[in-house]
């Protein structure tokens, strides 16, 4: 279903509120015109406010079949590092198929809650005994094959996993499936990109998985071969979610590892640090400095215990930071912009502490994850501007929380007052995908999702 021209009696655009805006899309799916007091003649009405659809800039597809069965007390001492070996143990044996099938249902959910474009961190690269598949990039085709039946926008982020700690120490038994070299990661990026073509819903970056995982030299060949192939292509990392990480690294190098990336790997624009929890007043206004993103993950920061980002040192020095769901134990970008906000006053005793440029901190959380997302992920989305991707949400206005509101108050009811999904229809690169809450493809979605969790628990 194809979106040709769209009427909104009101729609959030980069510079704020307008009405009766004339939406114009091309045939690949970019807006081609935005017209606010226009008028609707002939045109398709939108059925409620429309929004710019959020991108999620952090996934891990196949922890979806994971989530809900880790919240078992086993041990005491139960933690990130508890829950780490469980999820090995779980990943041991999924299949190309169950991780398409469960990817598949994850995007379905992910743009009915109003997420239009996913940035995929993906490192289940071979088969469960730790040899390469026939196609070397199978598994990351899959997940590119589950973006396209869900009609979401992905930016493919392959990970260089090639180690078990600092400075090179040999990788676990449950990380084999993960292990690339340089060279062997850059055939997977090459695939993909090949995979993808021109596709305007798909763009290919990669991912060091962390500094635990790569080392310098490994870092540097891979950022190299990156770069000869996209030099604007993204790059994303986990760094500093976890005390240990920070008390490792220090060990290692002496450094911090915010800092030491800051310092040793031409952090810039392109990059996306995912969790930077820990971190130093100087690294957090060095990181706002860089022009990279914060990939914040509230409700998995939560969920695995991190602890918290210094939200108002880094909002204070103008970093950009986005939203991602990371483990999947919520699909919702409602959810990790509450918490998000939530952590920080529970932490400050204090309210509204997440400020943006005006009074309105739902619609500052928003509009900032909007920001910084499409940033992290490399392609043209998160604003409703001619050039962008045709990724927009239209909210469902009978939804008791934004009943009677308009402007930033709905963007703040819509953020801090109910939990039903306000998301009515969502268009993706332009075209319906889902309508009237219903994804055109939920259904079987569901059913392959069922048979992998069977086969899973079997
Ligand atoms: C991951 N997830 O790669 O899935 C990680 C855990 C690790 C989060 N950090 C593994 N939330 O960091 O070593
Ligand atoms: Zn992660």
């Amino acid at each position: 279903m194809q979106l040709h021209s769209l009427f909104a009696e009101t729609a959030l655009l980069p510079e704020g509120w307008a009405e009766d805006v004339l939406f114009e899309v091309d045939g690949a799916g970019y807006l081609s015109a935005v017209v606010p007091n226009a008028r609707a003649d002939g045109v398709e009405r939108a059925a409620g406010p429309v929004v710019p659809g959020m991108p999620n800039l952090h996934s891990h597809a196949f922890q979806r079949a994971l989530a809900g069965l880790a919240e078992r007390a086993r041990d005491p001492e139960d933690s990130f590092w508890t829950w780490r070996a469980l999820m090995y143990r779980f990943v041991a044996h999924l299949t190309p198929e169950q991780i398409e099938a469960v990817a598949t249902l994850l995007y379905v959910e992910l743009v009915k809650a109003g997420y239009t474009a996913v940035g995929e961190f993906h490192y289940l690269h071979h088969a469960p005994d730790g040899r390469p598949y026939d196609v070397r990039a199978e598994t990351g085709l899959r997940i590119l094959a589950a973006a396209r039946s869900a009609g979401i926008g992905v930016t493919l982020l392959p990970v260089l996993y090639g180690y078990g700690g600092f400075g090179g120490q040999p990788a676990g038994e449950g990380q084999k499936r993960f292990l690339n070299d340089p060279d062997g990661l850059l055939r997977i990026v090459a695939a993909l990109r090949e995979a993808a073509g021109a596709d305007p819903q798909v763009r290919v970056g990669l991912a060091p998985h962390s500094l635990r995982a790569v080392t310098p030299e490994t870092l540097q060949a891979t950022l190299a071969g990156l770069a000869a192939l996209d030099p604007e292509a993204p790059i994303h990392i986990h760094v500093a979610e976890q005390t240990k990480e920070v008390e490792d690294c220090l060990a290692w190098c002496g450094q911090r590892p915010v800092a030491w990336l800051l310092e040793h790997a031409g952090v810039d624009a392109r990059w996306c640090l995912v969790h930077a929890t820990h971190m130093e007043p100087a690294e957090t206004a060095g990181l706002a400095r860089s022009g990279a993103v914060a990939g914040l993950c509230p409700t998995t920061e939560a969920n695995l215990g991190d602890g918290l980002f210094d939200g108002p040192r880094y909002w204070t020095a103008g970093g950009l930071w986005g939203i991602g769901s990371d483990s999947h134990v919520s699909h919702s970008p409602i959810e990790e912009l509450r918490l998000l906000e939530y952590g920080q006053r529970l932490h400050a005793r204090r309210r509204n502490v997440l400020r943006g440029a005006g009074p309105a901190i739902g619609a500052a959380l928003y509009g900032g994850a909007l920001a910084g997302g499409a940033r992290a992920l490399g392609r043209p989305v998160g604003r409703l501007a001619p050039g962008c991707r045709a990724d927009l949400l239209v909210l469902d206005p009978q939804t008791p929380a934004l009943v009677g509101l308009s402007g930033d108050t709905l963007l703040d009811a819509l953020v801090f007052a109910g939990n039903r999904n306000p998301v009515r229809d969502v268009a993706v690169g332009g075209r319906w995908v889902v309508r009237e809450g219903h994804h055109r493809a939920e259904a079987a979605a569901l059913r392959g999702f069922a048979a992998a969790r069977r086969a899973l628990l079997a």
